[in-house]
């Protein structure tokens, strides 16, 4: 194994803003904001301020989805945060989120207007105001929500850990990388055995349980997470990889997911969502 032992930690540890690495600019050791600025608020009943990452995907899925059953009390404006720019660390989004993370979610539908953030936490929300993607009967109900428990607790090995080293960090190190590499294919591993029993995560239904993990794992099965499908050999997990494709042809699933999208095709980025009518008329290629 090669071996870098040139670092010996000093007693106490001190900022060093220019340590490189592909978040240098955004990341510091303290919580809070750093500039004034509201945030924007349009007419419908939720205002979410976010961005495509798998966590902010999981909410415009979920909006989409609820949408697409029929509840248009589900409506709303999705505002695009630049976390590359130091958005999250203006004061309206530090006032719906203290830990300056997207996605960020205010219900304004409500006599106390509430905020909600951890993506998690916001998929919670929805599926019980909606009664929606959350199964009723406690036992199914229970599986879902450890399952989706656990995607909250496993996705920071994937994204801080596998991904941070292996696409990120400003030199390849191979002890981190070793370290979660094997870590994440666990964790697939964990999922294409339960995917070998059922058809969805949490049993016979689709729930917020496989939007979440879909988010993540689903797209990391599909390549398009840290170009690593081949280092991870995803196609060795055939049940993750039908399931994670049954998920991707759903319509709400592709709109969610070009909501507050930056980057790839431009017909398929929708920086900001106001209008169902705005998948086909304000895609970056036409405006
Ligand atoms: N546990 C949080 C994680 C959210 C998170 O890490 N968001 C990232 C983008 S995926 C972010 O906003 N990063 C900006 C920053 O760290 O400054 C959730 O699921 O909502």
């Amino acid at each position: 194994m090669t071996k870098t032992d040139d670092y010996t930690p000093p007693e106490v540890w001190k900022w060093d803003a220019e340590n490189g690495g592909h978040f240098a600019s955004i990341n510091r050791p303290i919580a809070g904001a750093t500039h004034d600025k509201e945030l924007p608020v349009g007419t419908h009943p939720f205002q979410l301020y976010s961005l495509a990452t798998p966590n902010g995907v999981k909410v415009t899925i979920m909006f989409e989805e609820l949408l697409a059953l029929g509840f248009t009390d589900a409506e709303y404006d999705a505002w695009l945060i630049r976390i590359d720019q130091g958005d999250q660390f203006g004061s309206g989004f530090v006032g719906v989120n203290p830990n300056s993370k997207i996605p960020a979610l205010m219900d304004y539908s409500i006599k106390t207007p509430t905020r909600i953030f951890e993506s998690g936490a916001i998929l919670l929300y929805l599926a019980e105001k909606f009664n929606a993607f959350l199964p009723t009967d406690a036992t199914a109900r229970t599986e879902c929500l450890s399952w989706l428990f656990w995607q909250m607790g496993s996705a920071p090995y994937l994204g801080g850990g596998f991904g941070h080293f292996y696409a990120y960090a400003p030199y390849k190190m191979e002890y981190p990388i070793n370290r979660f590499a094997m870590e994440t294919k666990r964790q697939l591993d964990v999922l294409d055995q339960r995917l070998g029993l059922v058809q969805f995560i949490a049993g016979s239904d689709y729930t917020i349980a496989d939007i979440a993990i879909w988010a993540w794992y689903g797209q990391l099965v599909l390549g398009r997470q840290y170009n690593a499908a081949t280092f991870l050999d995803v196609d060795s997990y055939q049940n993750v990889k039908k399931w994670a494709e049954l998920i991707d042809a759903r319509p709400a699933v592709q709109r969610g997911r070009m909501v507050n999208k930056v980057s790839g095709d431009l017909s398929l980025q929708l920086h900001e969502r106001h209008d169902a009518s705005d998948f086909d008329t304000k895609t970056q290629d036409k405006i």
